[in-house]
């Protein structure tokens, strides 16, 4: 995704990242089925059509991977060499996750529900096993996770998990378990590939680790680009958004200047960013142009890179260089 496509209303499938462990695998549309069952009362087989029943919502979510900004981290770890380019906008409908929970009668008892994707793949030292992730009862039963089956107004295209994915806005992208086949109620932490590896080793002895899940606070400035050339007035542009809470302010710097507040757009949406601008005048020169954000948790960017093993959570101040002729 370029940098200067990145817009709070839902971006054209042509930009939009795609992150696919496994590649995508072949689905038959035709006999596709979602089965709910492990610690429920009334497990159950859903096709599309039951869930288009059971309800309906449209939400536009911001969907980023938690590997985005990697490559900025030094040394870079291993991993998908993301620069800033996997984080999207989209539009997504489906059923909330909570209405087919309810469904099934949920037992108290379960403590997380497992997703399990019909991609298959080989990985160390488990072998061949399916993409799957969790997530926890509390989450999984709160407004916002989707079942969802549209996307940008069409049905989900291939890449993005026909003909259904799981998606929880203000969880990094690892949760959104694309090609959804099924959700399995449990009672003890899950312990798949995925869950135990998405977790910020921060500790070179990997003593201390803890899981990635909510989207850190970050902001990105989508214009100008790095490296351009402009005249001394500019406006400087860009979008933030956090997985804590709304964006409360967005401060810009200009070299070692002060920071000074950027005014703050309307949101695109409860879980889409928030556009922001500032008007900035430029002496003749090159110049560092840095930004900010805050959200309602208190949480403010990093101005440097916070290190783990696998590269996660990079939510370090962006700072793009620009020249004035
Ligand atoms: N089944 C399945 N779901 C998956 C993945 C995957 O490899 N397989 N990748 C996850 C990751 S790491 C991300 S960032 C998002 C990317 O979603 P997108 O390809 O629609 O942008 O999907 C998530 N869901
Ligand atoms: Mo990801």
């Amino acid at each position: 995704m370029p940098l200067k496509a990145l817009q709070v209303e839902p971006m054209s499938l042509q930009v939009f990242y795609t992150r696919s462990n496994f590649g995508v695998p072949e689905v038959n549309m035709d006999s596709w089925q979602l089965t709910v069952g492990g610690l429920v009362d009334a497990p159950g087989v859903f096709s599309l059509d039951d869930l288009r029943e059971l309800g309906e919502s449209t939400e536009v979510v911001t969907l980023e991977c938690a590997g985005n900004g990697r490559t900025l981290m030094e040394p870079v770890p291993e991993g998908t060499p993301w620069h800033l380019g996997a984080v999207s906008v989209g539009e997504f409908t489906g059923v909330p996750l909570s209405r087919v929970l309810e469904e099934v009668r949920s037992e108290a008892v379960a403590t997380e529900f497992v997703f399990t994707g019909a991609d298959q793949g080989v990985v160390e030292p488990e072998g061949m096993i399916n993409y799957a992730f969790s997530l926890d009862a509390e989450a999984a039963l709160t407004v916002g996770p989707l079942l969802a089956w549209g996307m940008n107004g069409r049905p989900l295209p291939p890449d993005h998990g026909a003909p259904l994915r799981l998606l929880v806005p203000g969880t990094y992208g690892m949760s959104s378990v694309k090609w959804l086949t099924t959700i399995t109620a449990i009672d003890e932490p899950f312990t798949g590939h995925f869950r135990l590896k998405y977790r910020y080793f921060e500790d070179p002895s990997e003593a201390e680790e803890s899981p990635v899940g909510p989207v850190r606070v970050r902001s990105l400035i989508t214009r100008p680009e790095d490296g351009a050339t402009l005249s001394e007035g500019v406006e400087v542009e860009g979008v933030a958004w956090s997985g804590h809470g709304s964006i409360v302010s967005v401060a810009v710097q200009i070299d070692d200047g002060e920071w000074f507040e950027a005014e703050l757009g309307p949101s695109g949406g409860r879980f889409a960013p928030t556009p922001w601008s500032v008007d900035a005048s430029l002496r003749a020169g090159t110049h560092v142009i840095a930004a900010r954000a805050s959200d309602e948790a208190g949480q403010a960017q990093p101005l440097a890179p916070v290190w783990n093993r696998y590269g996660y959570g990079n939510n370090a101040v962006h700072r793009i260089r620009v020249t004035v002729a």
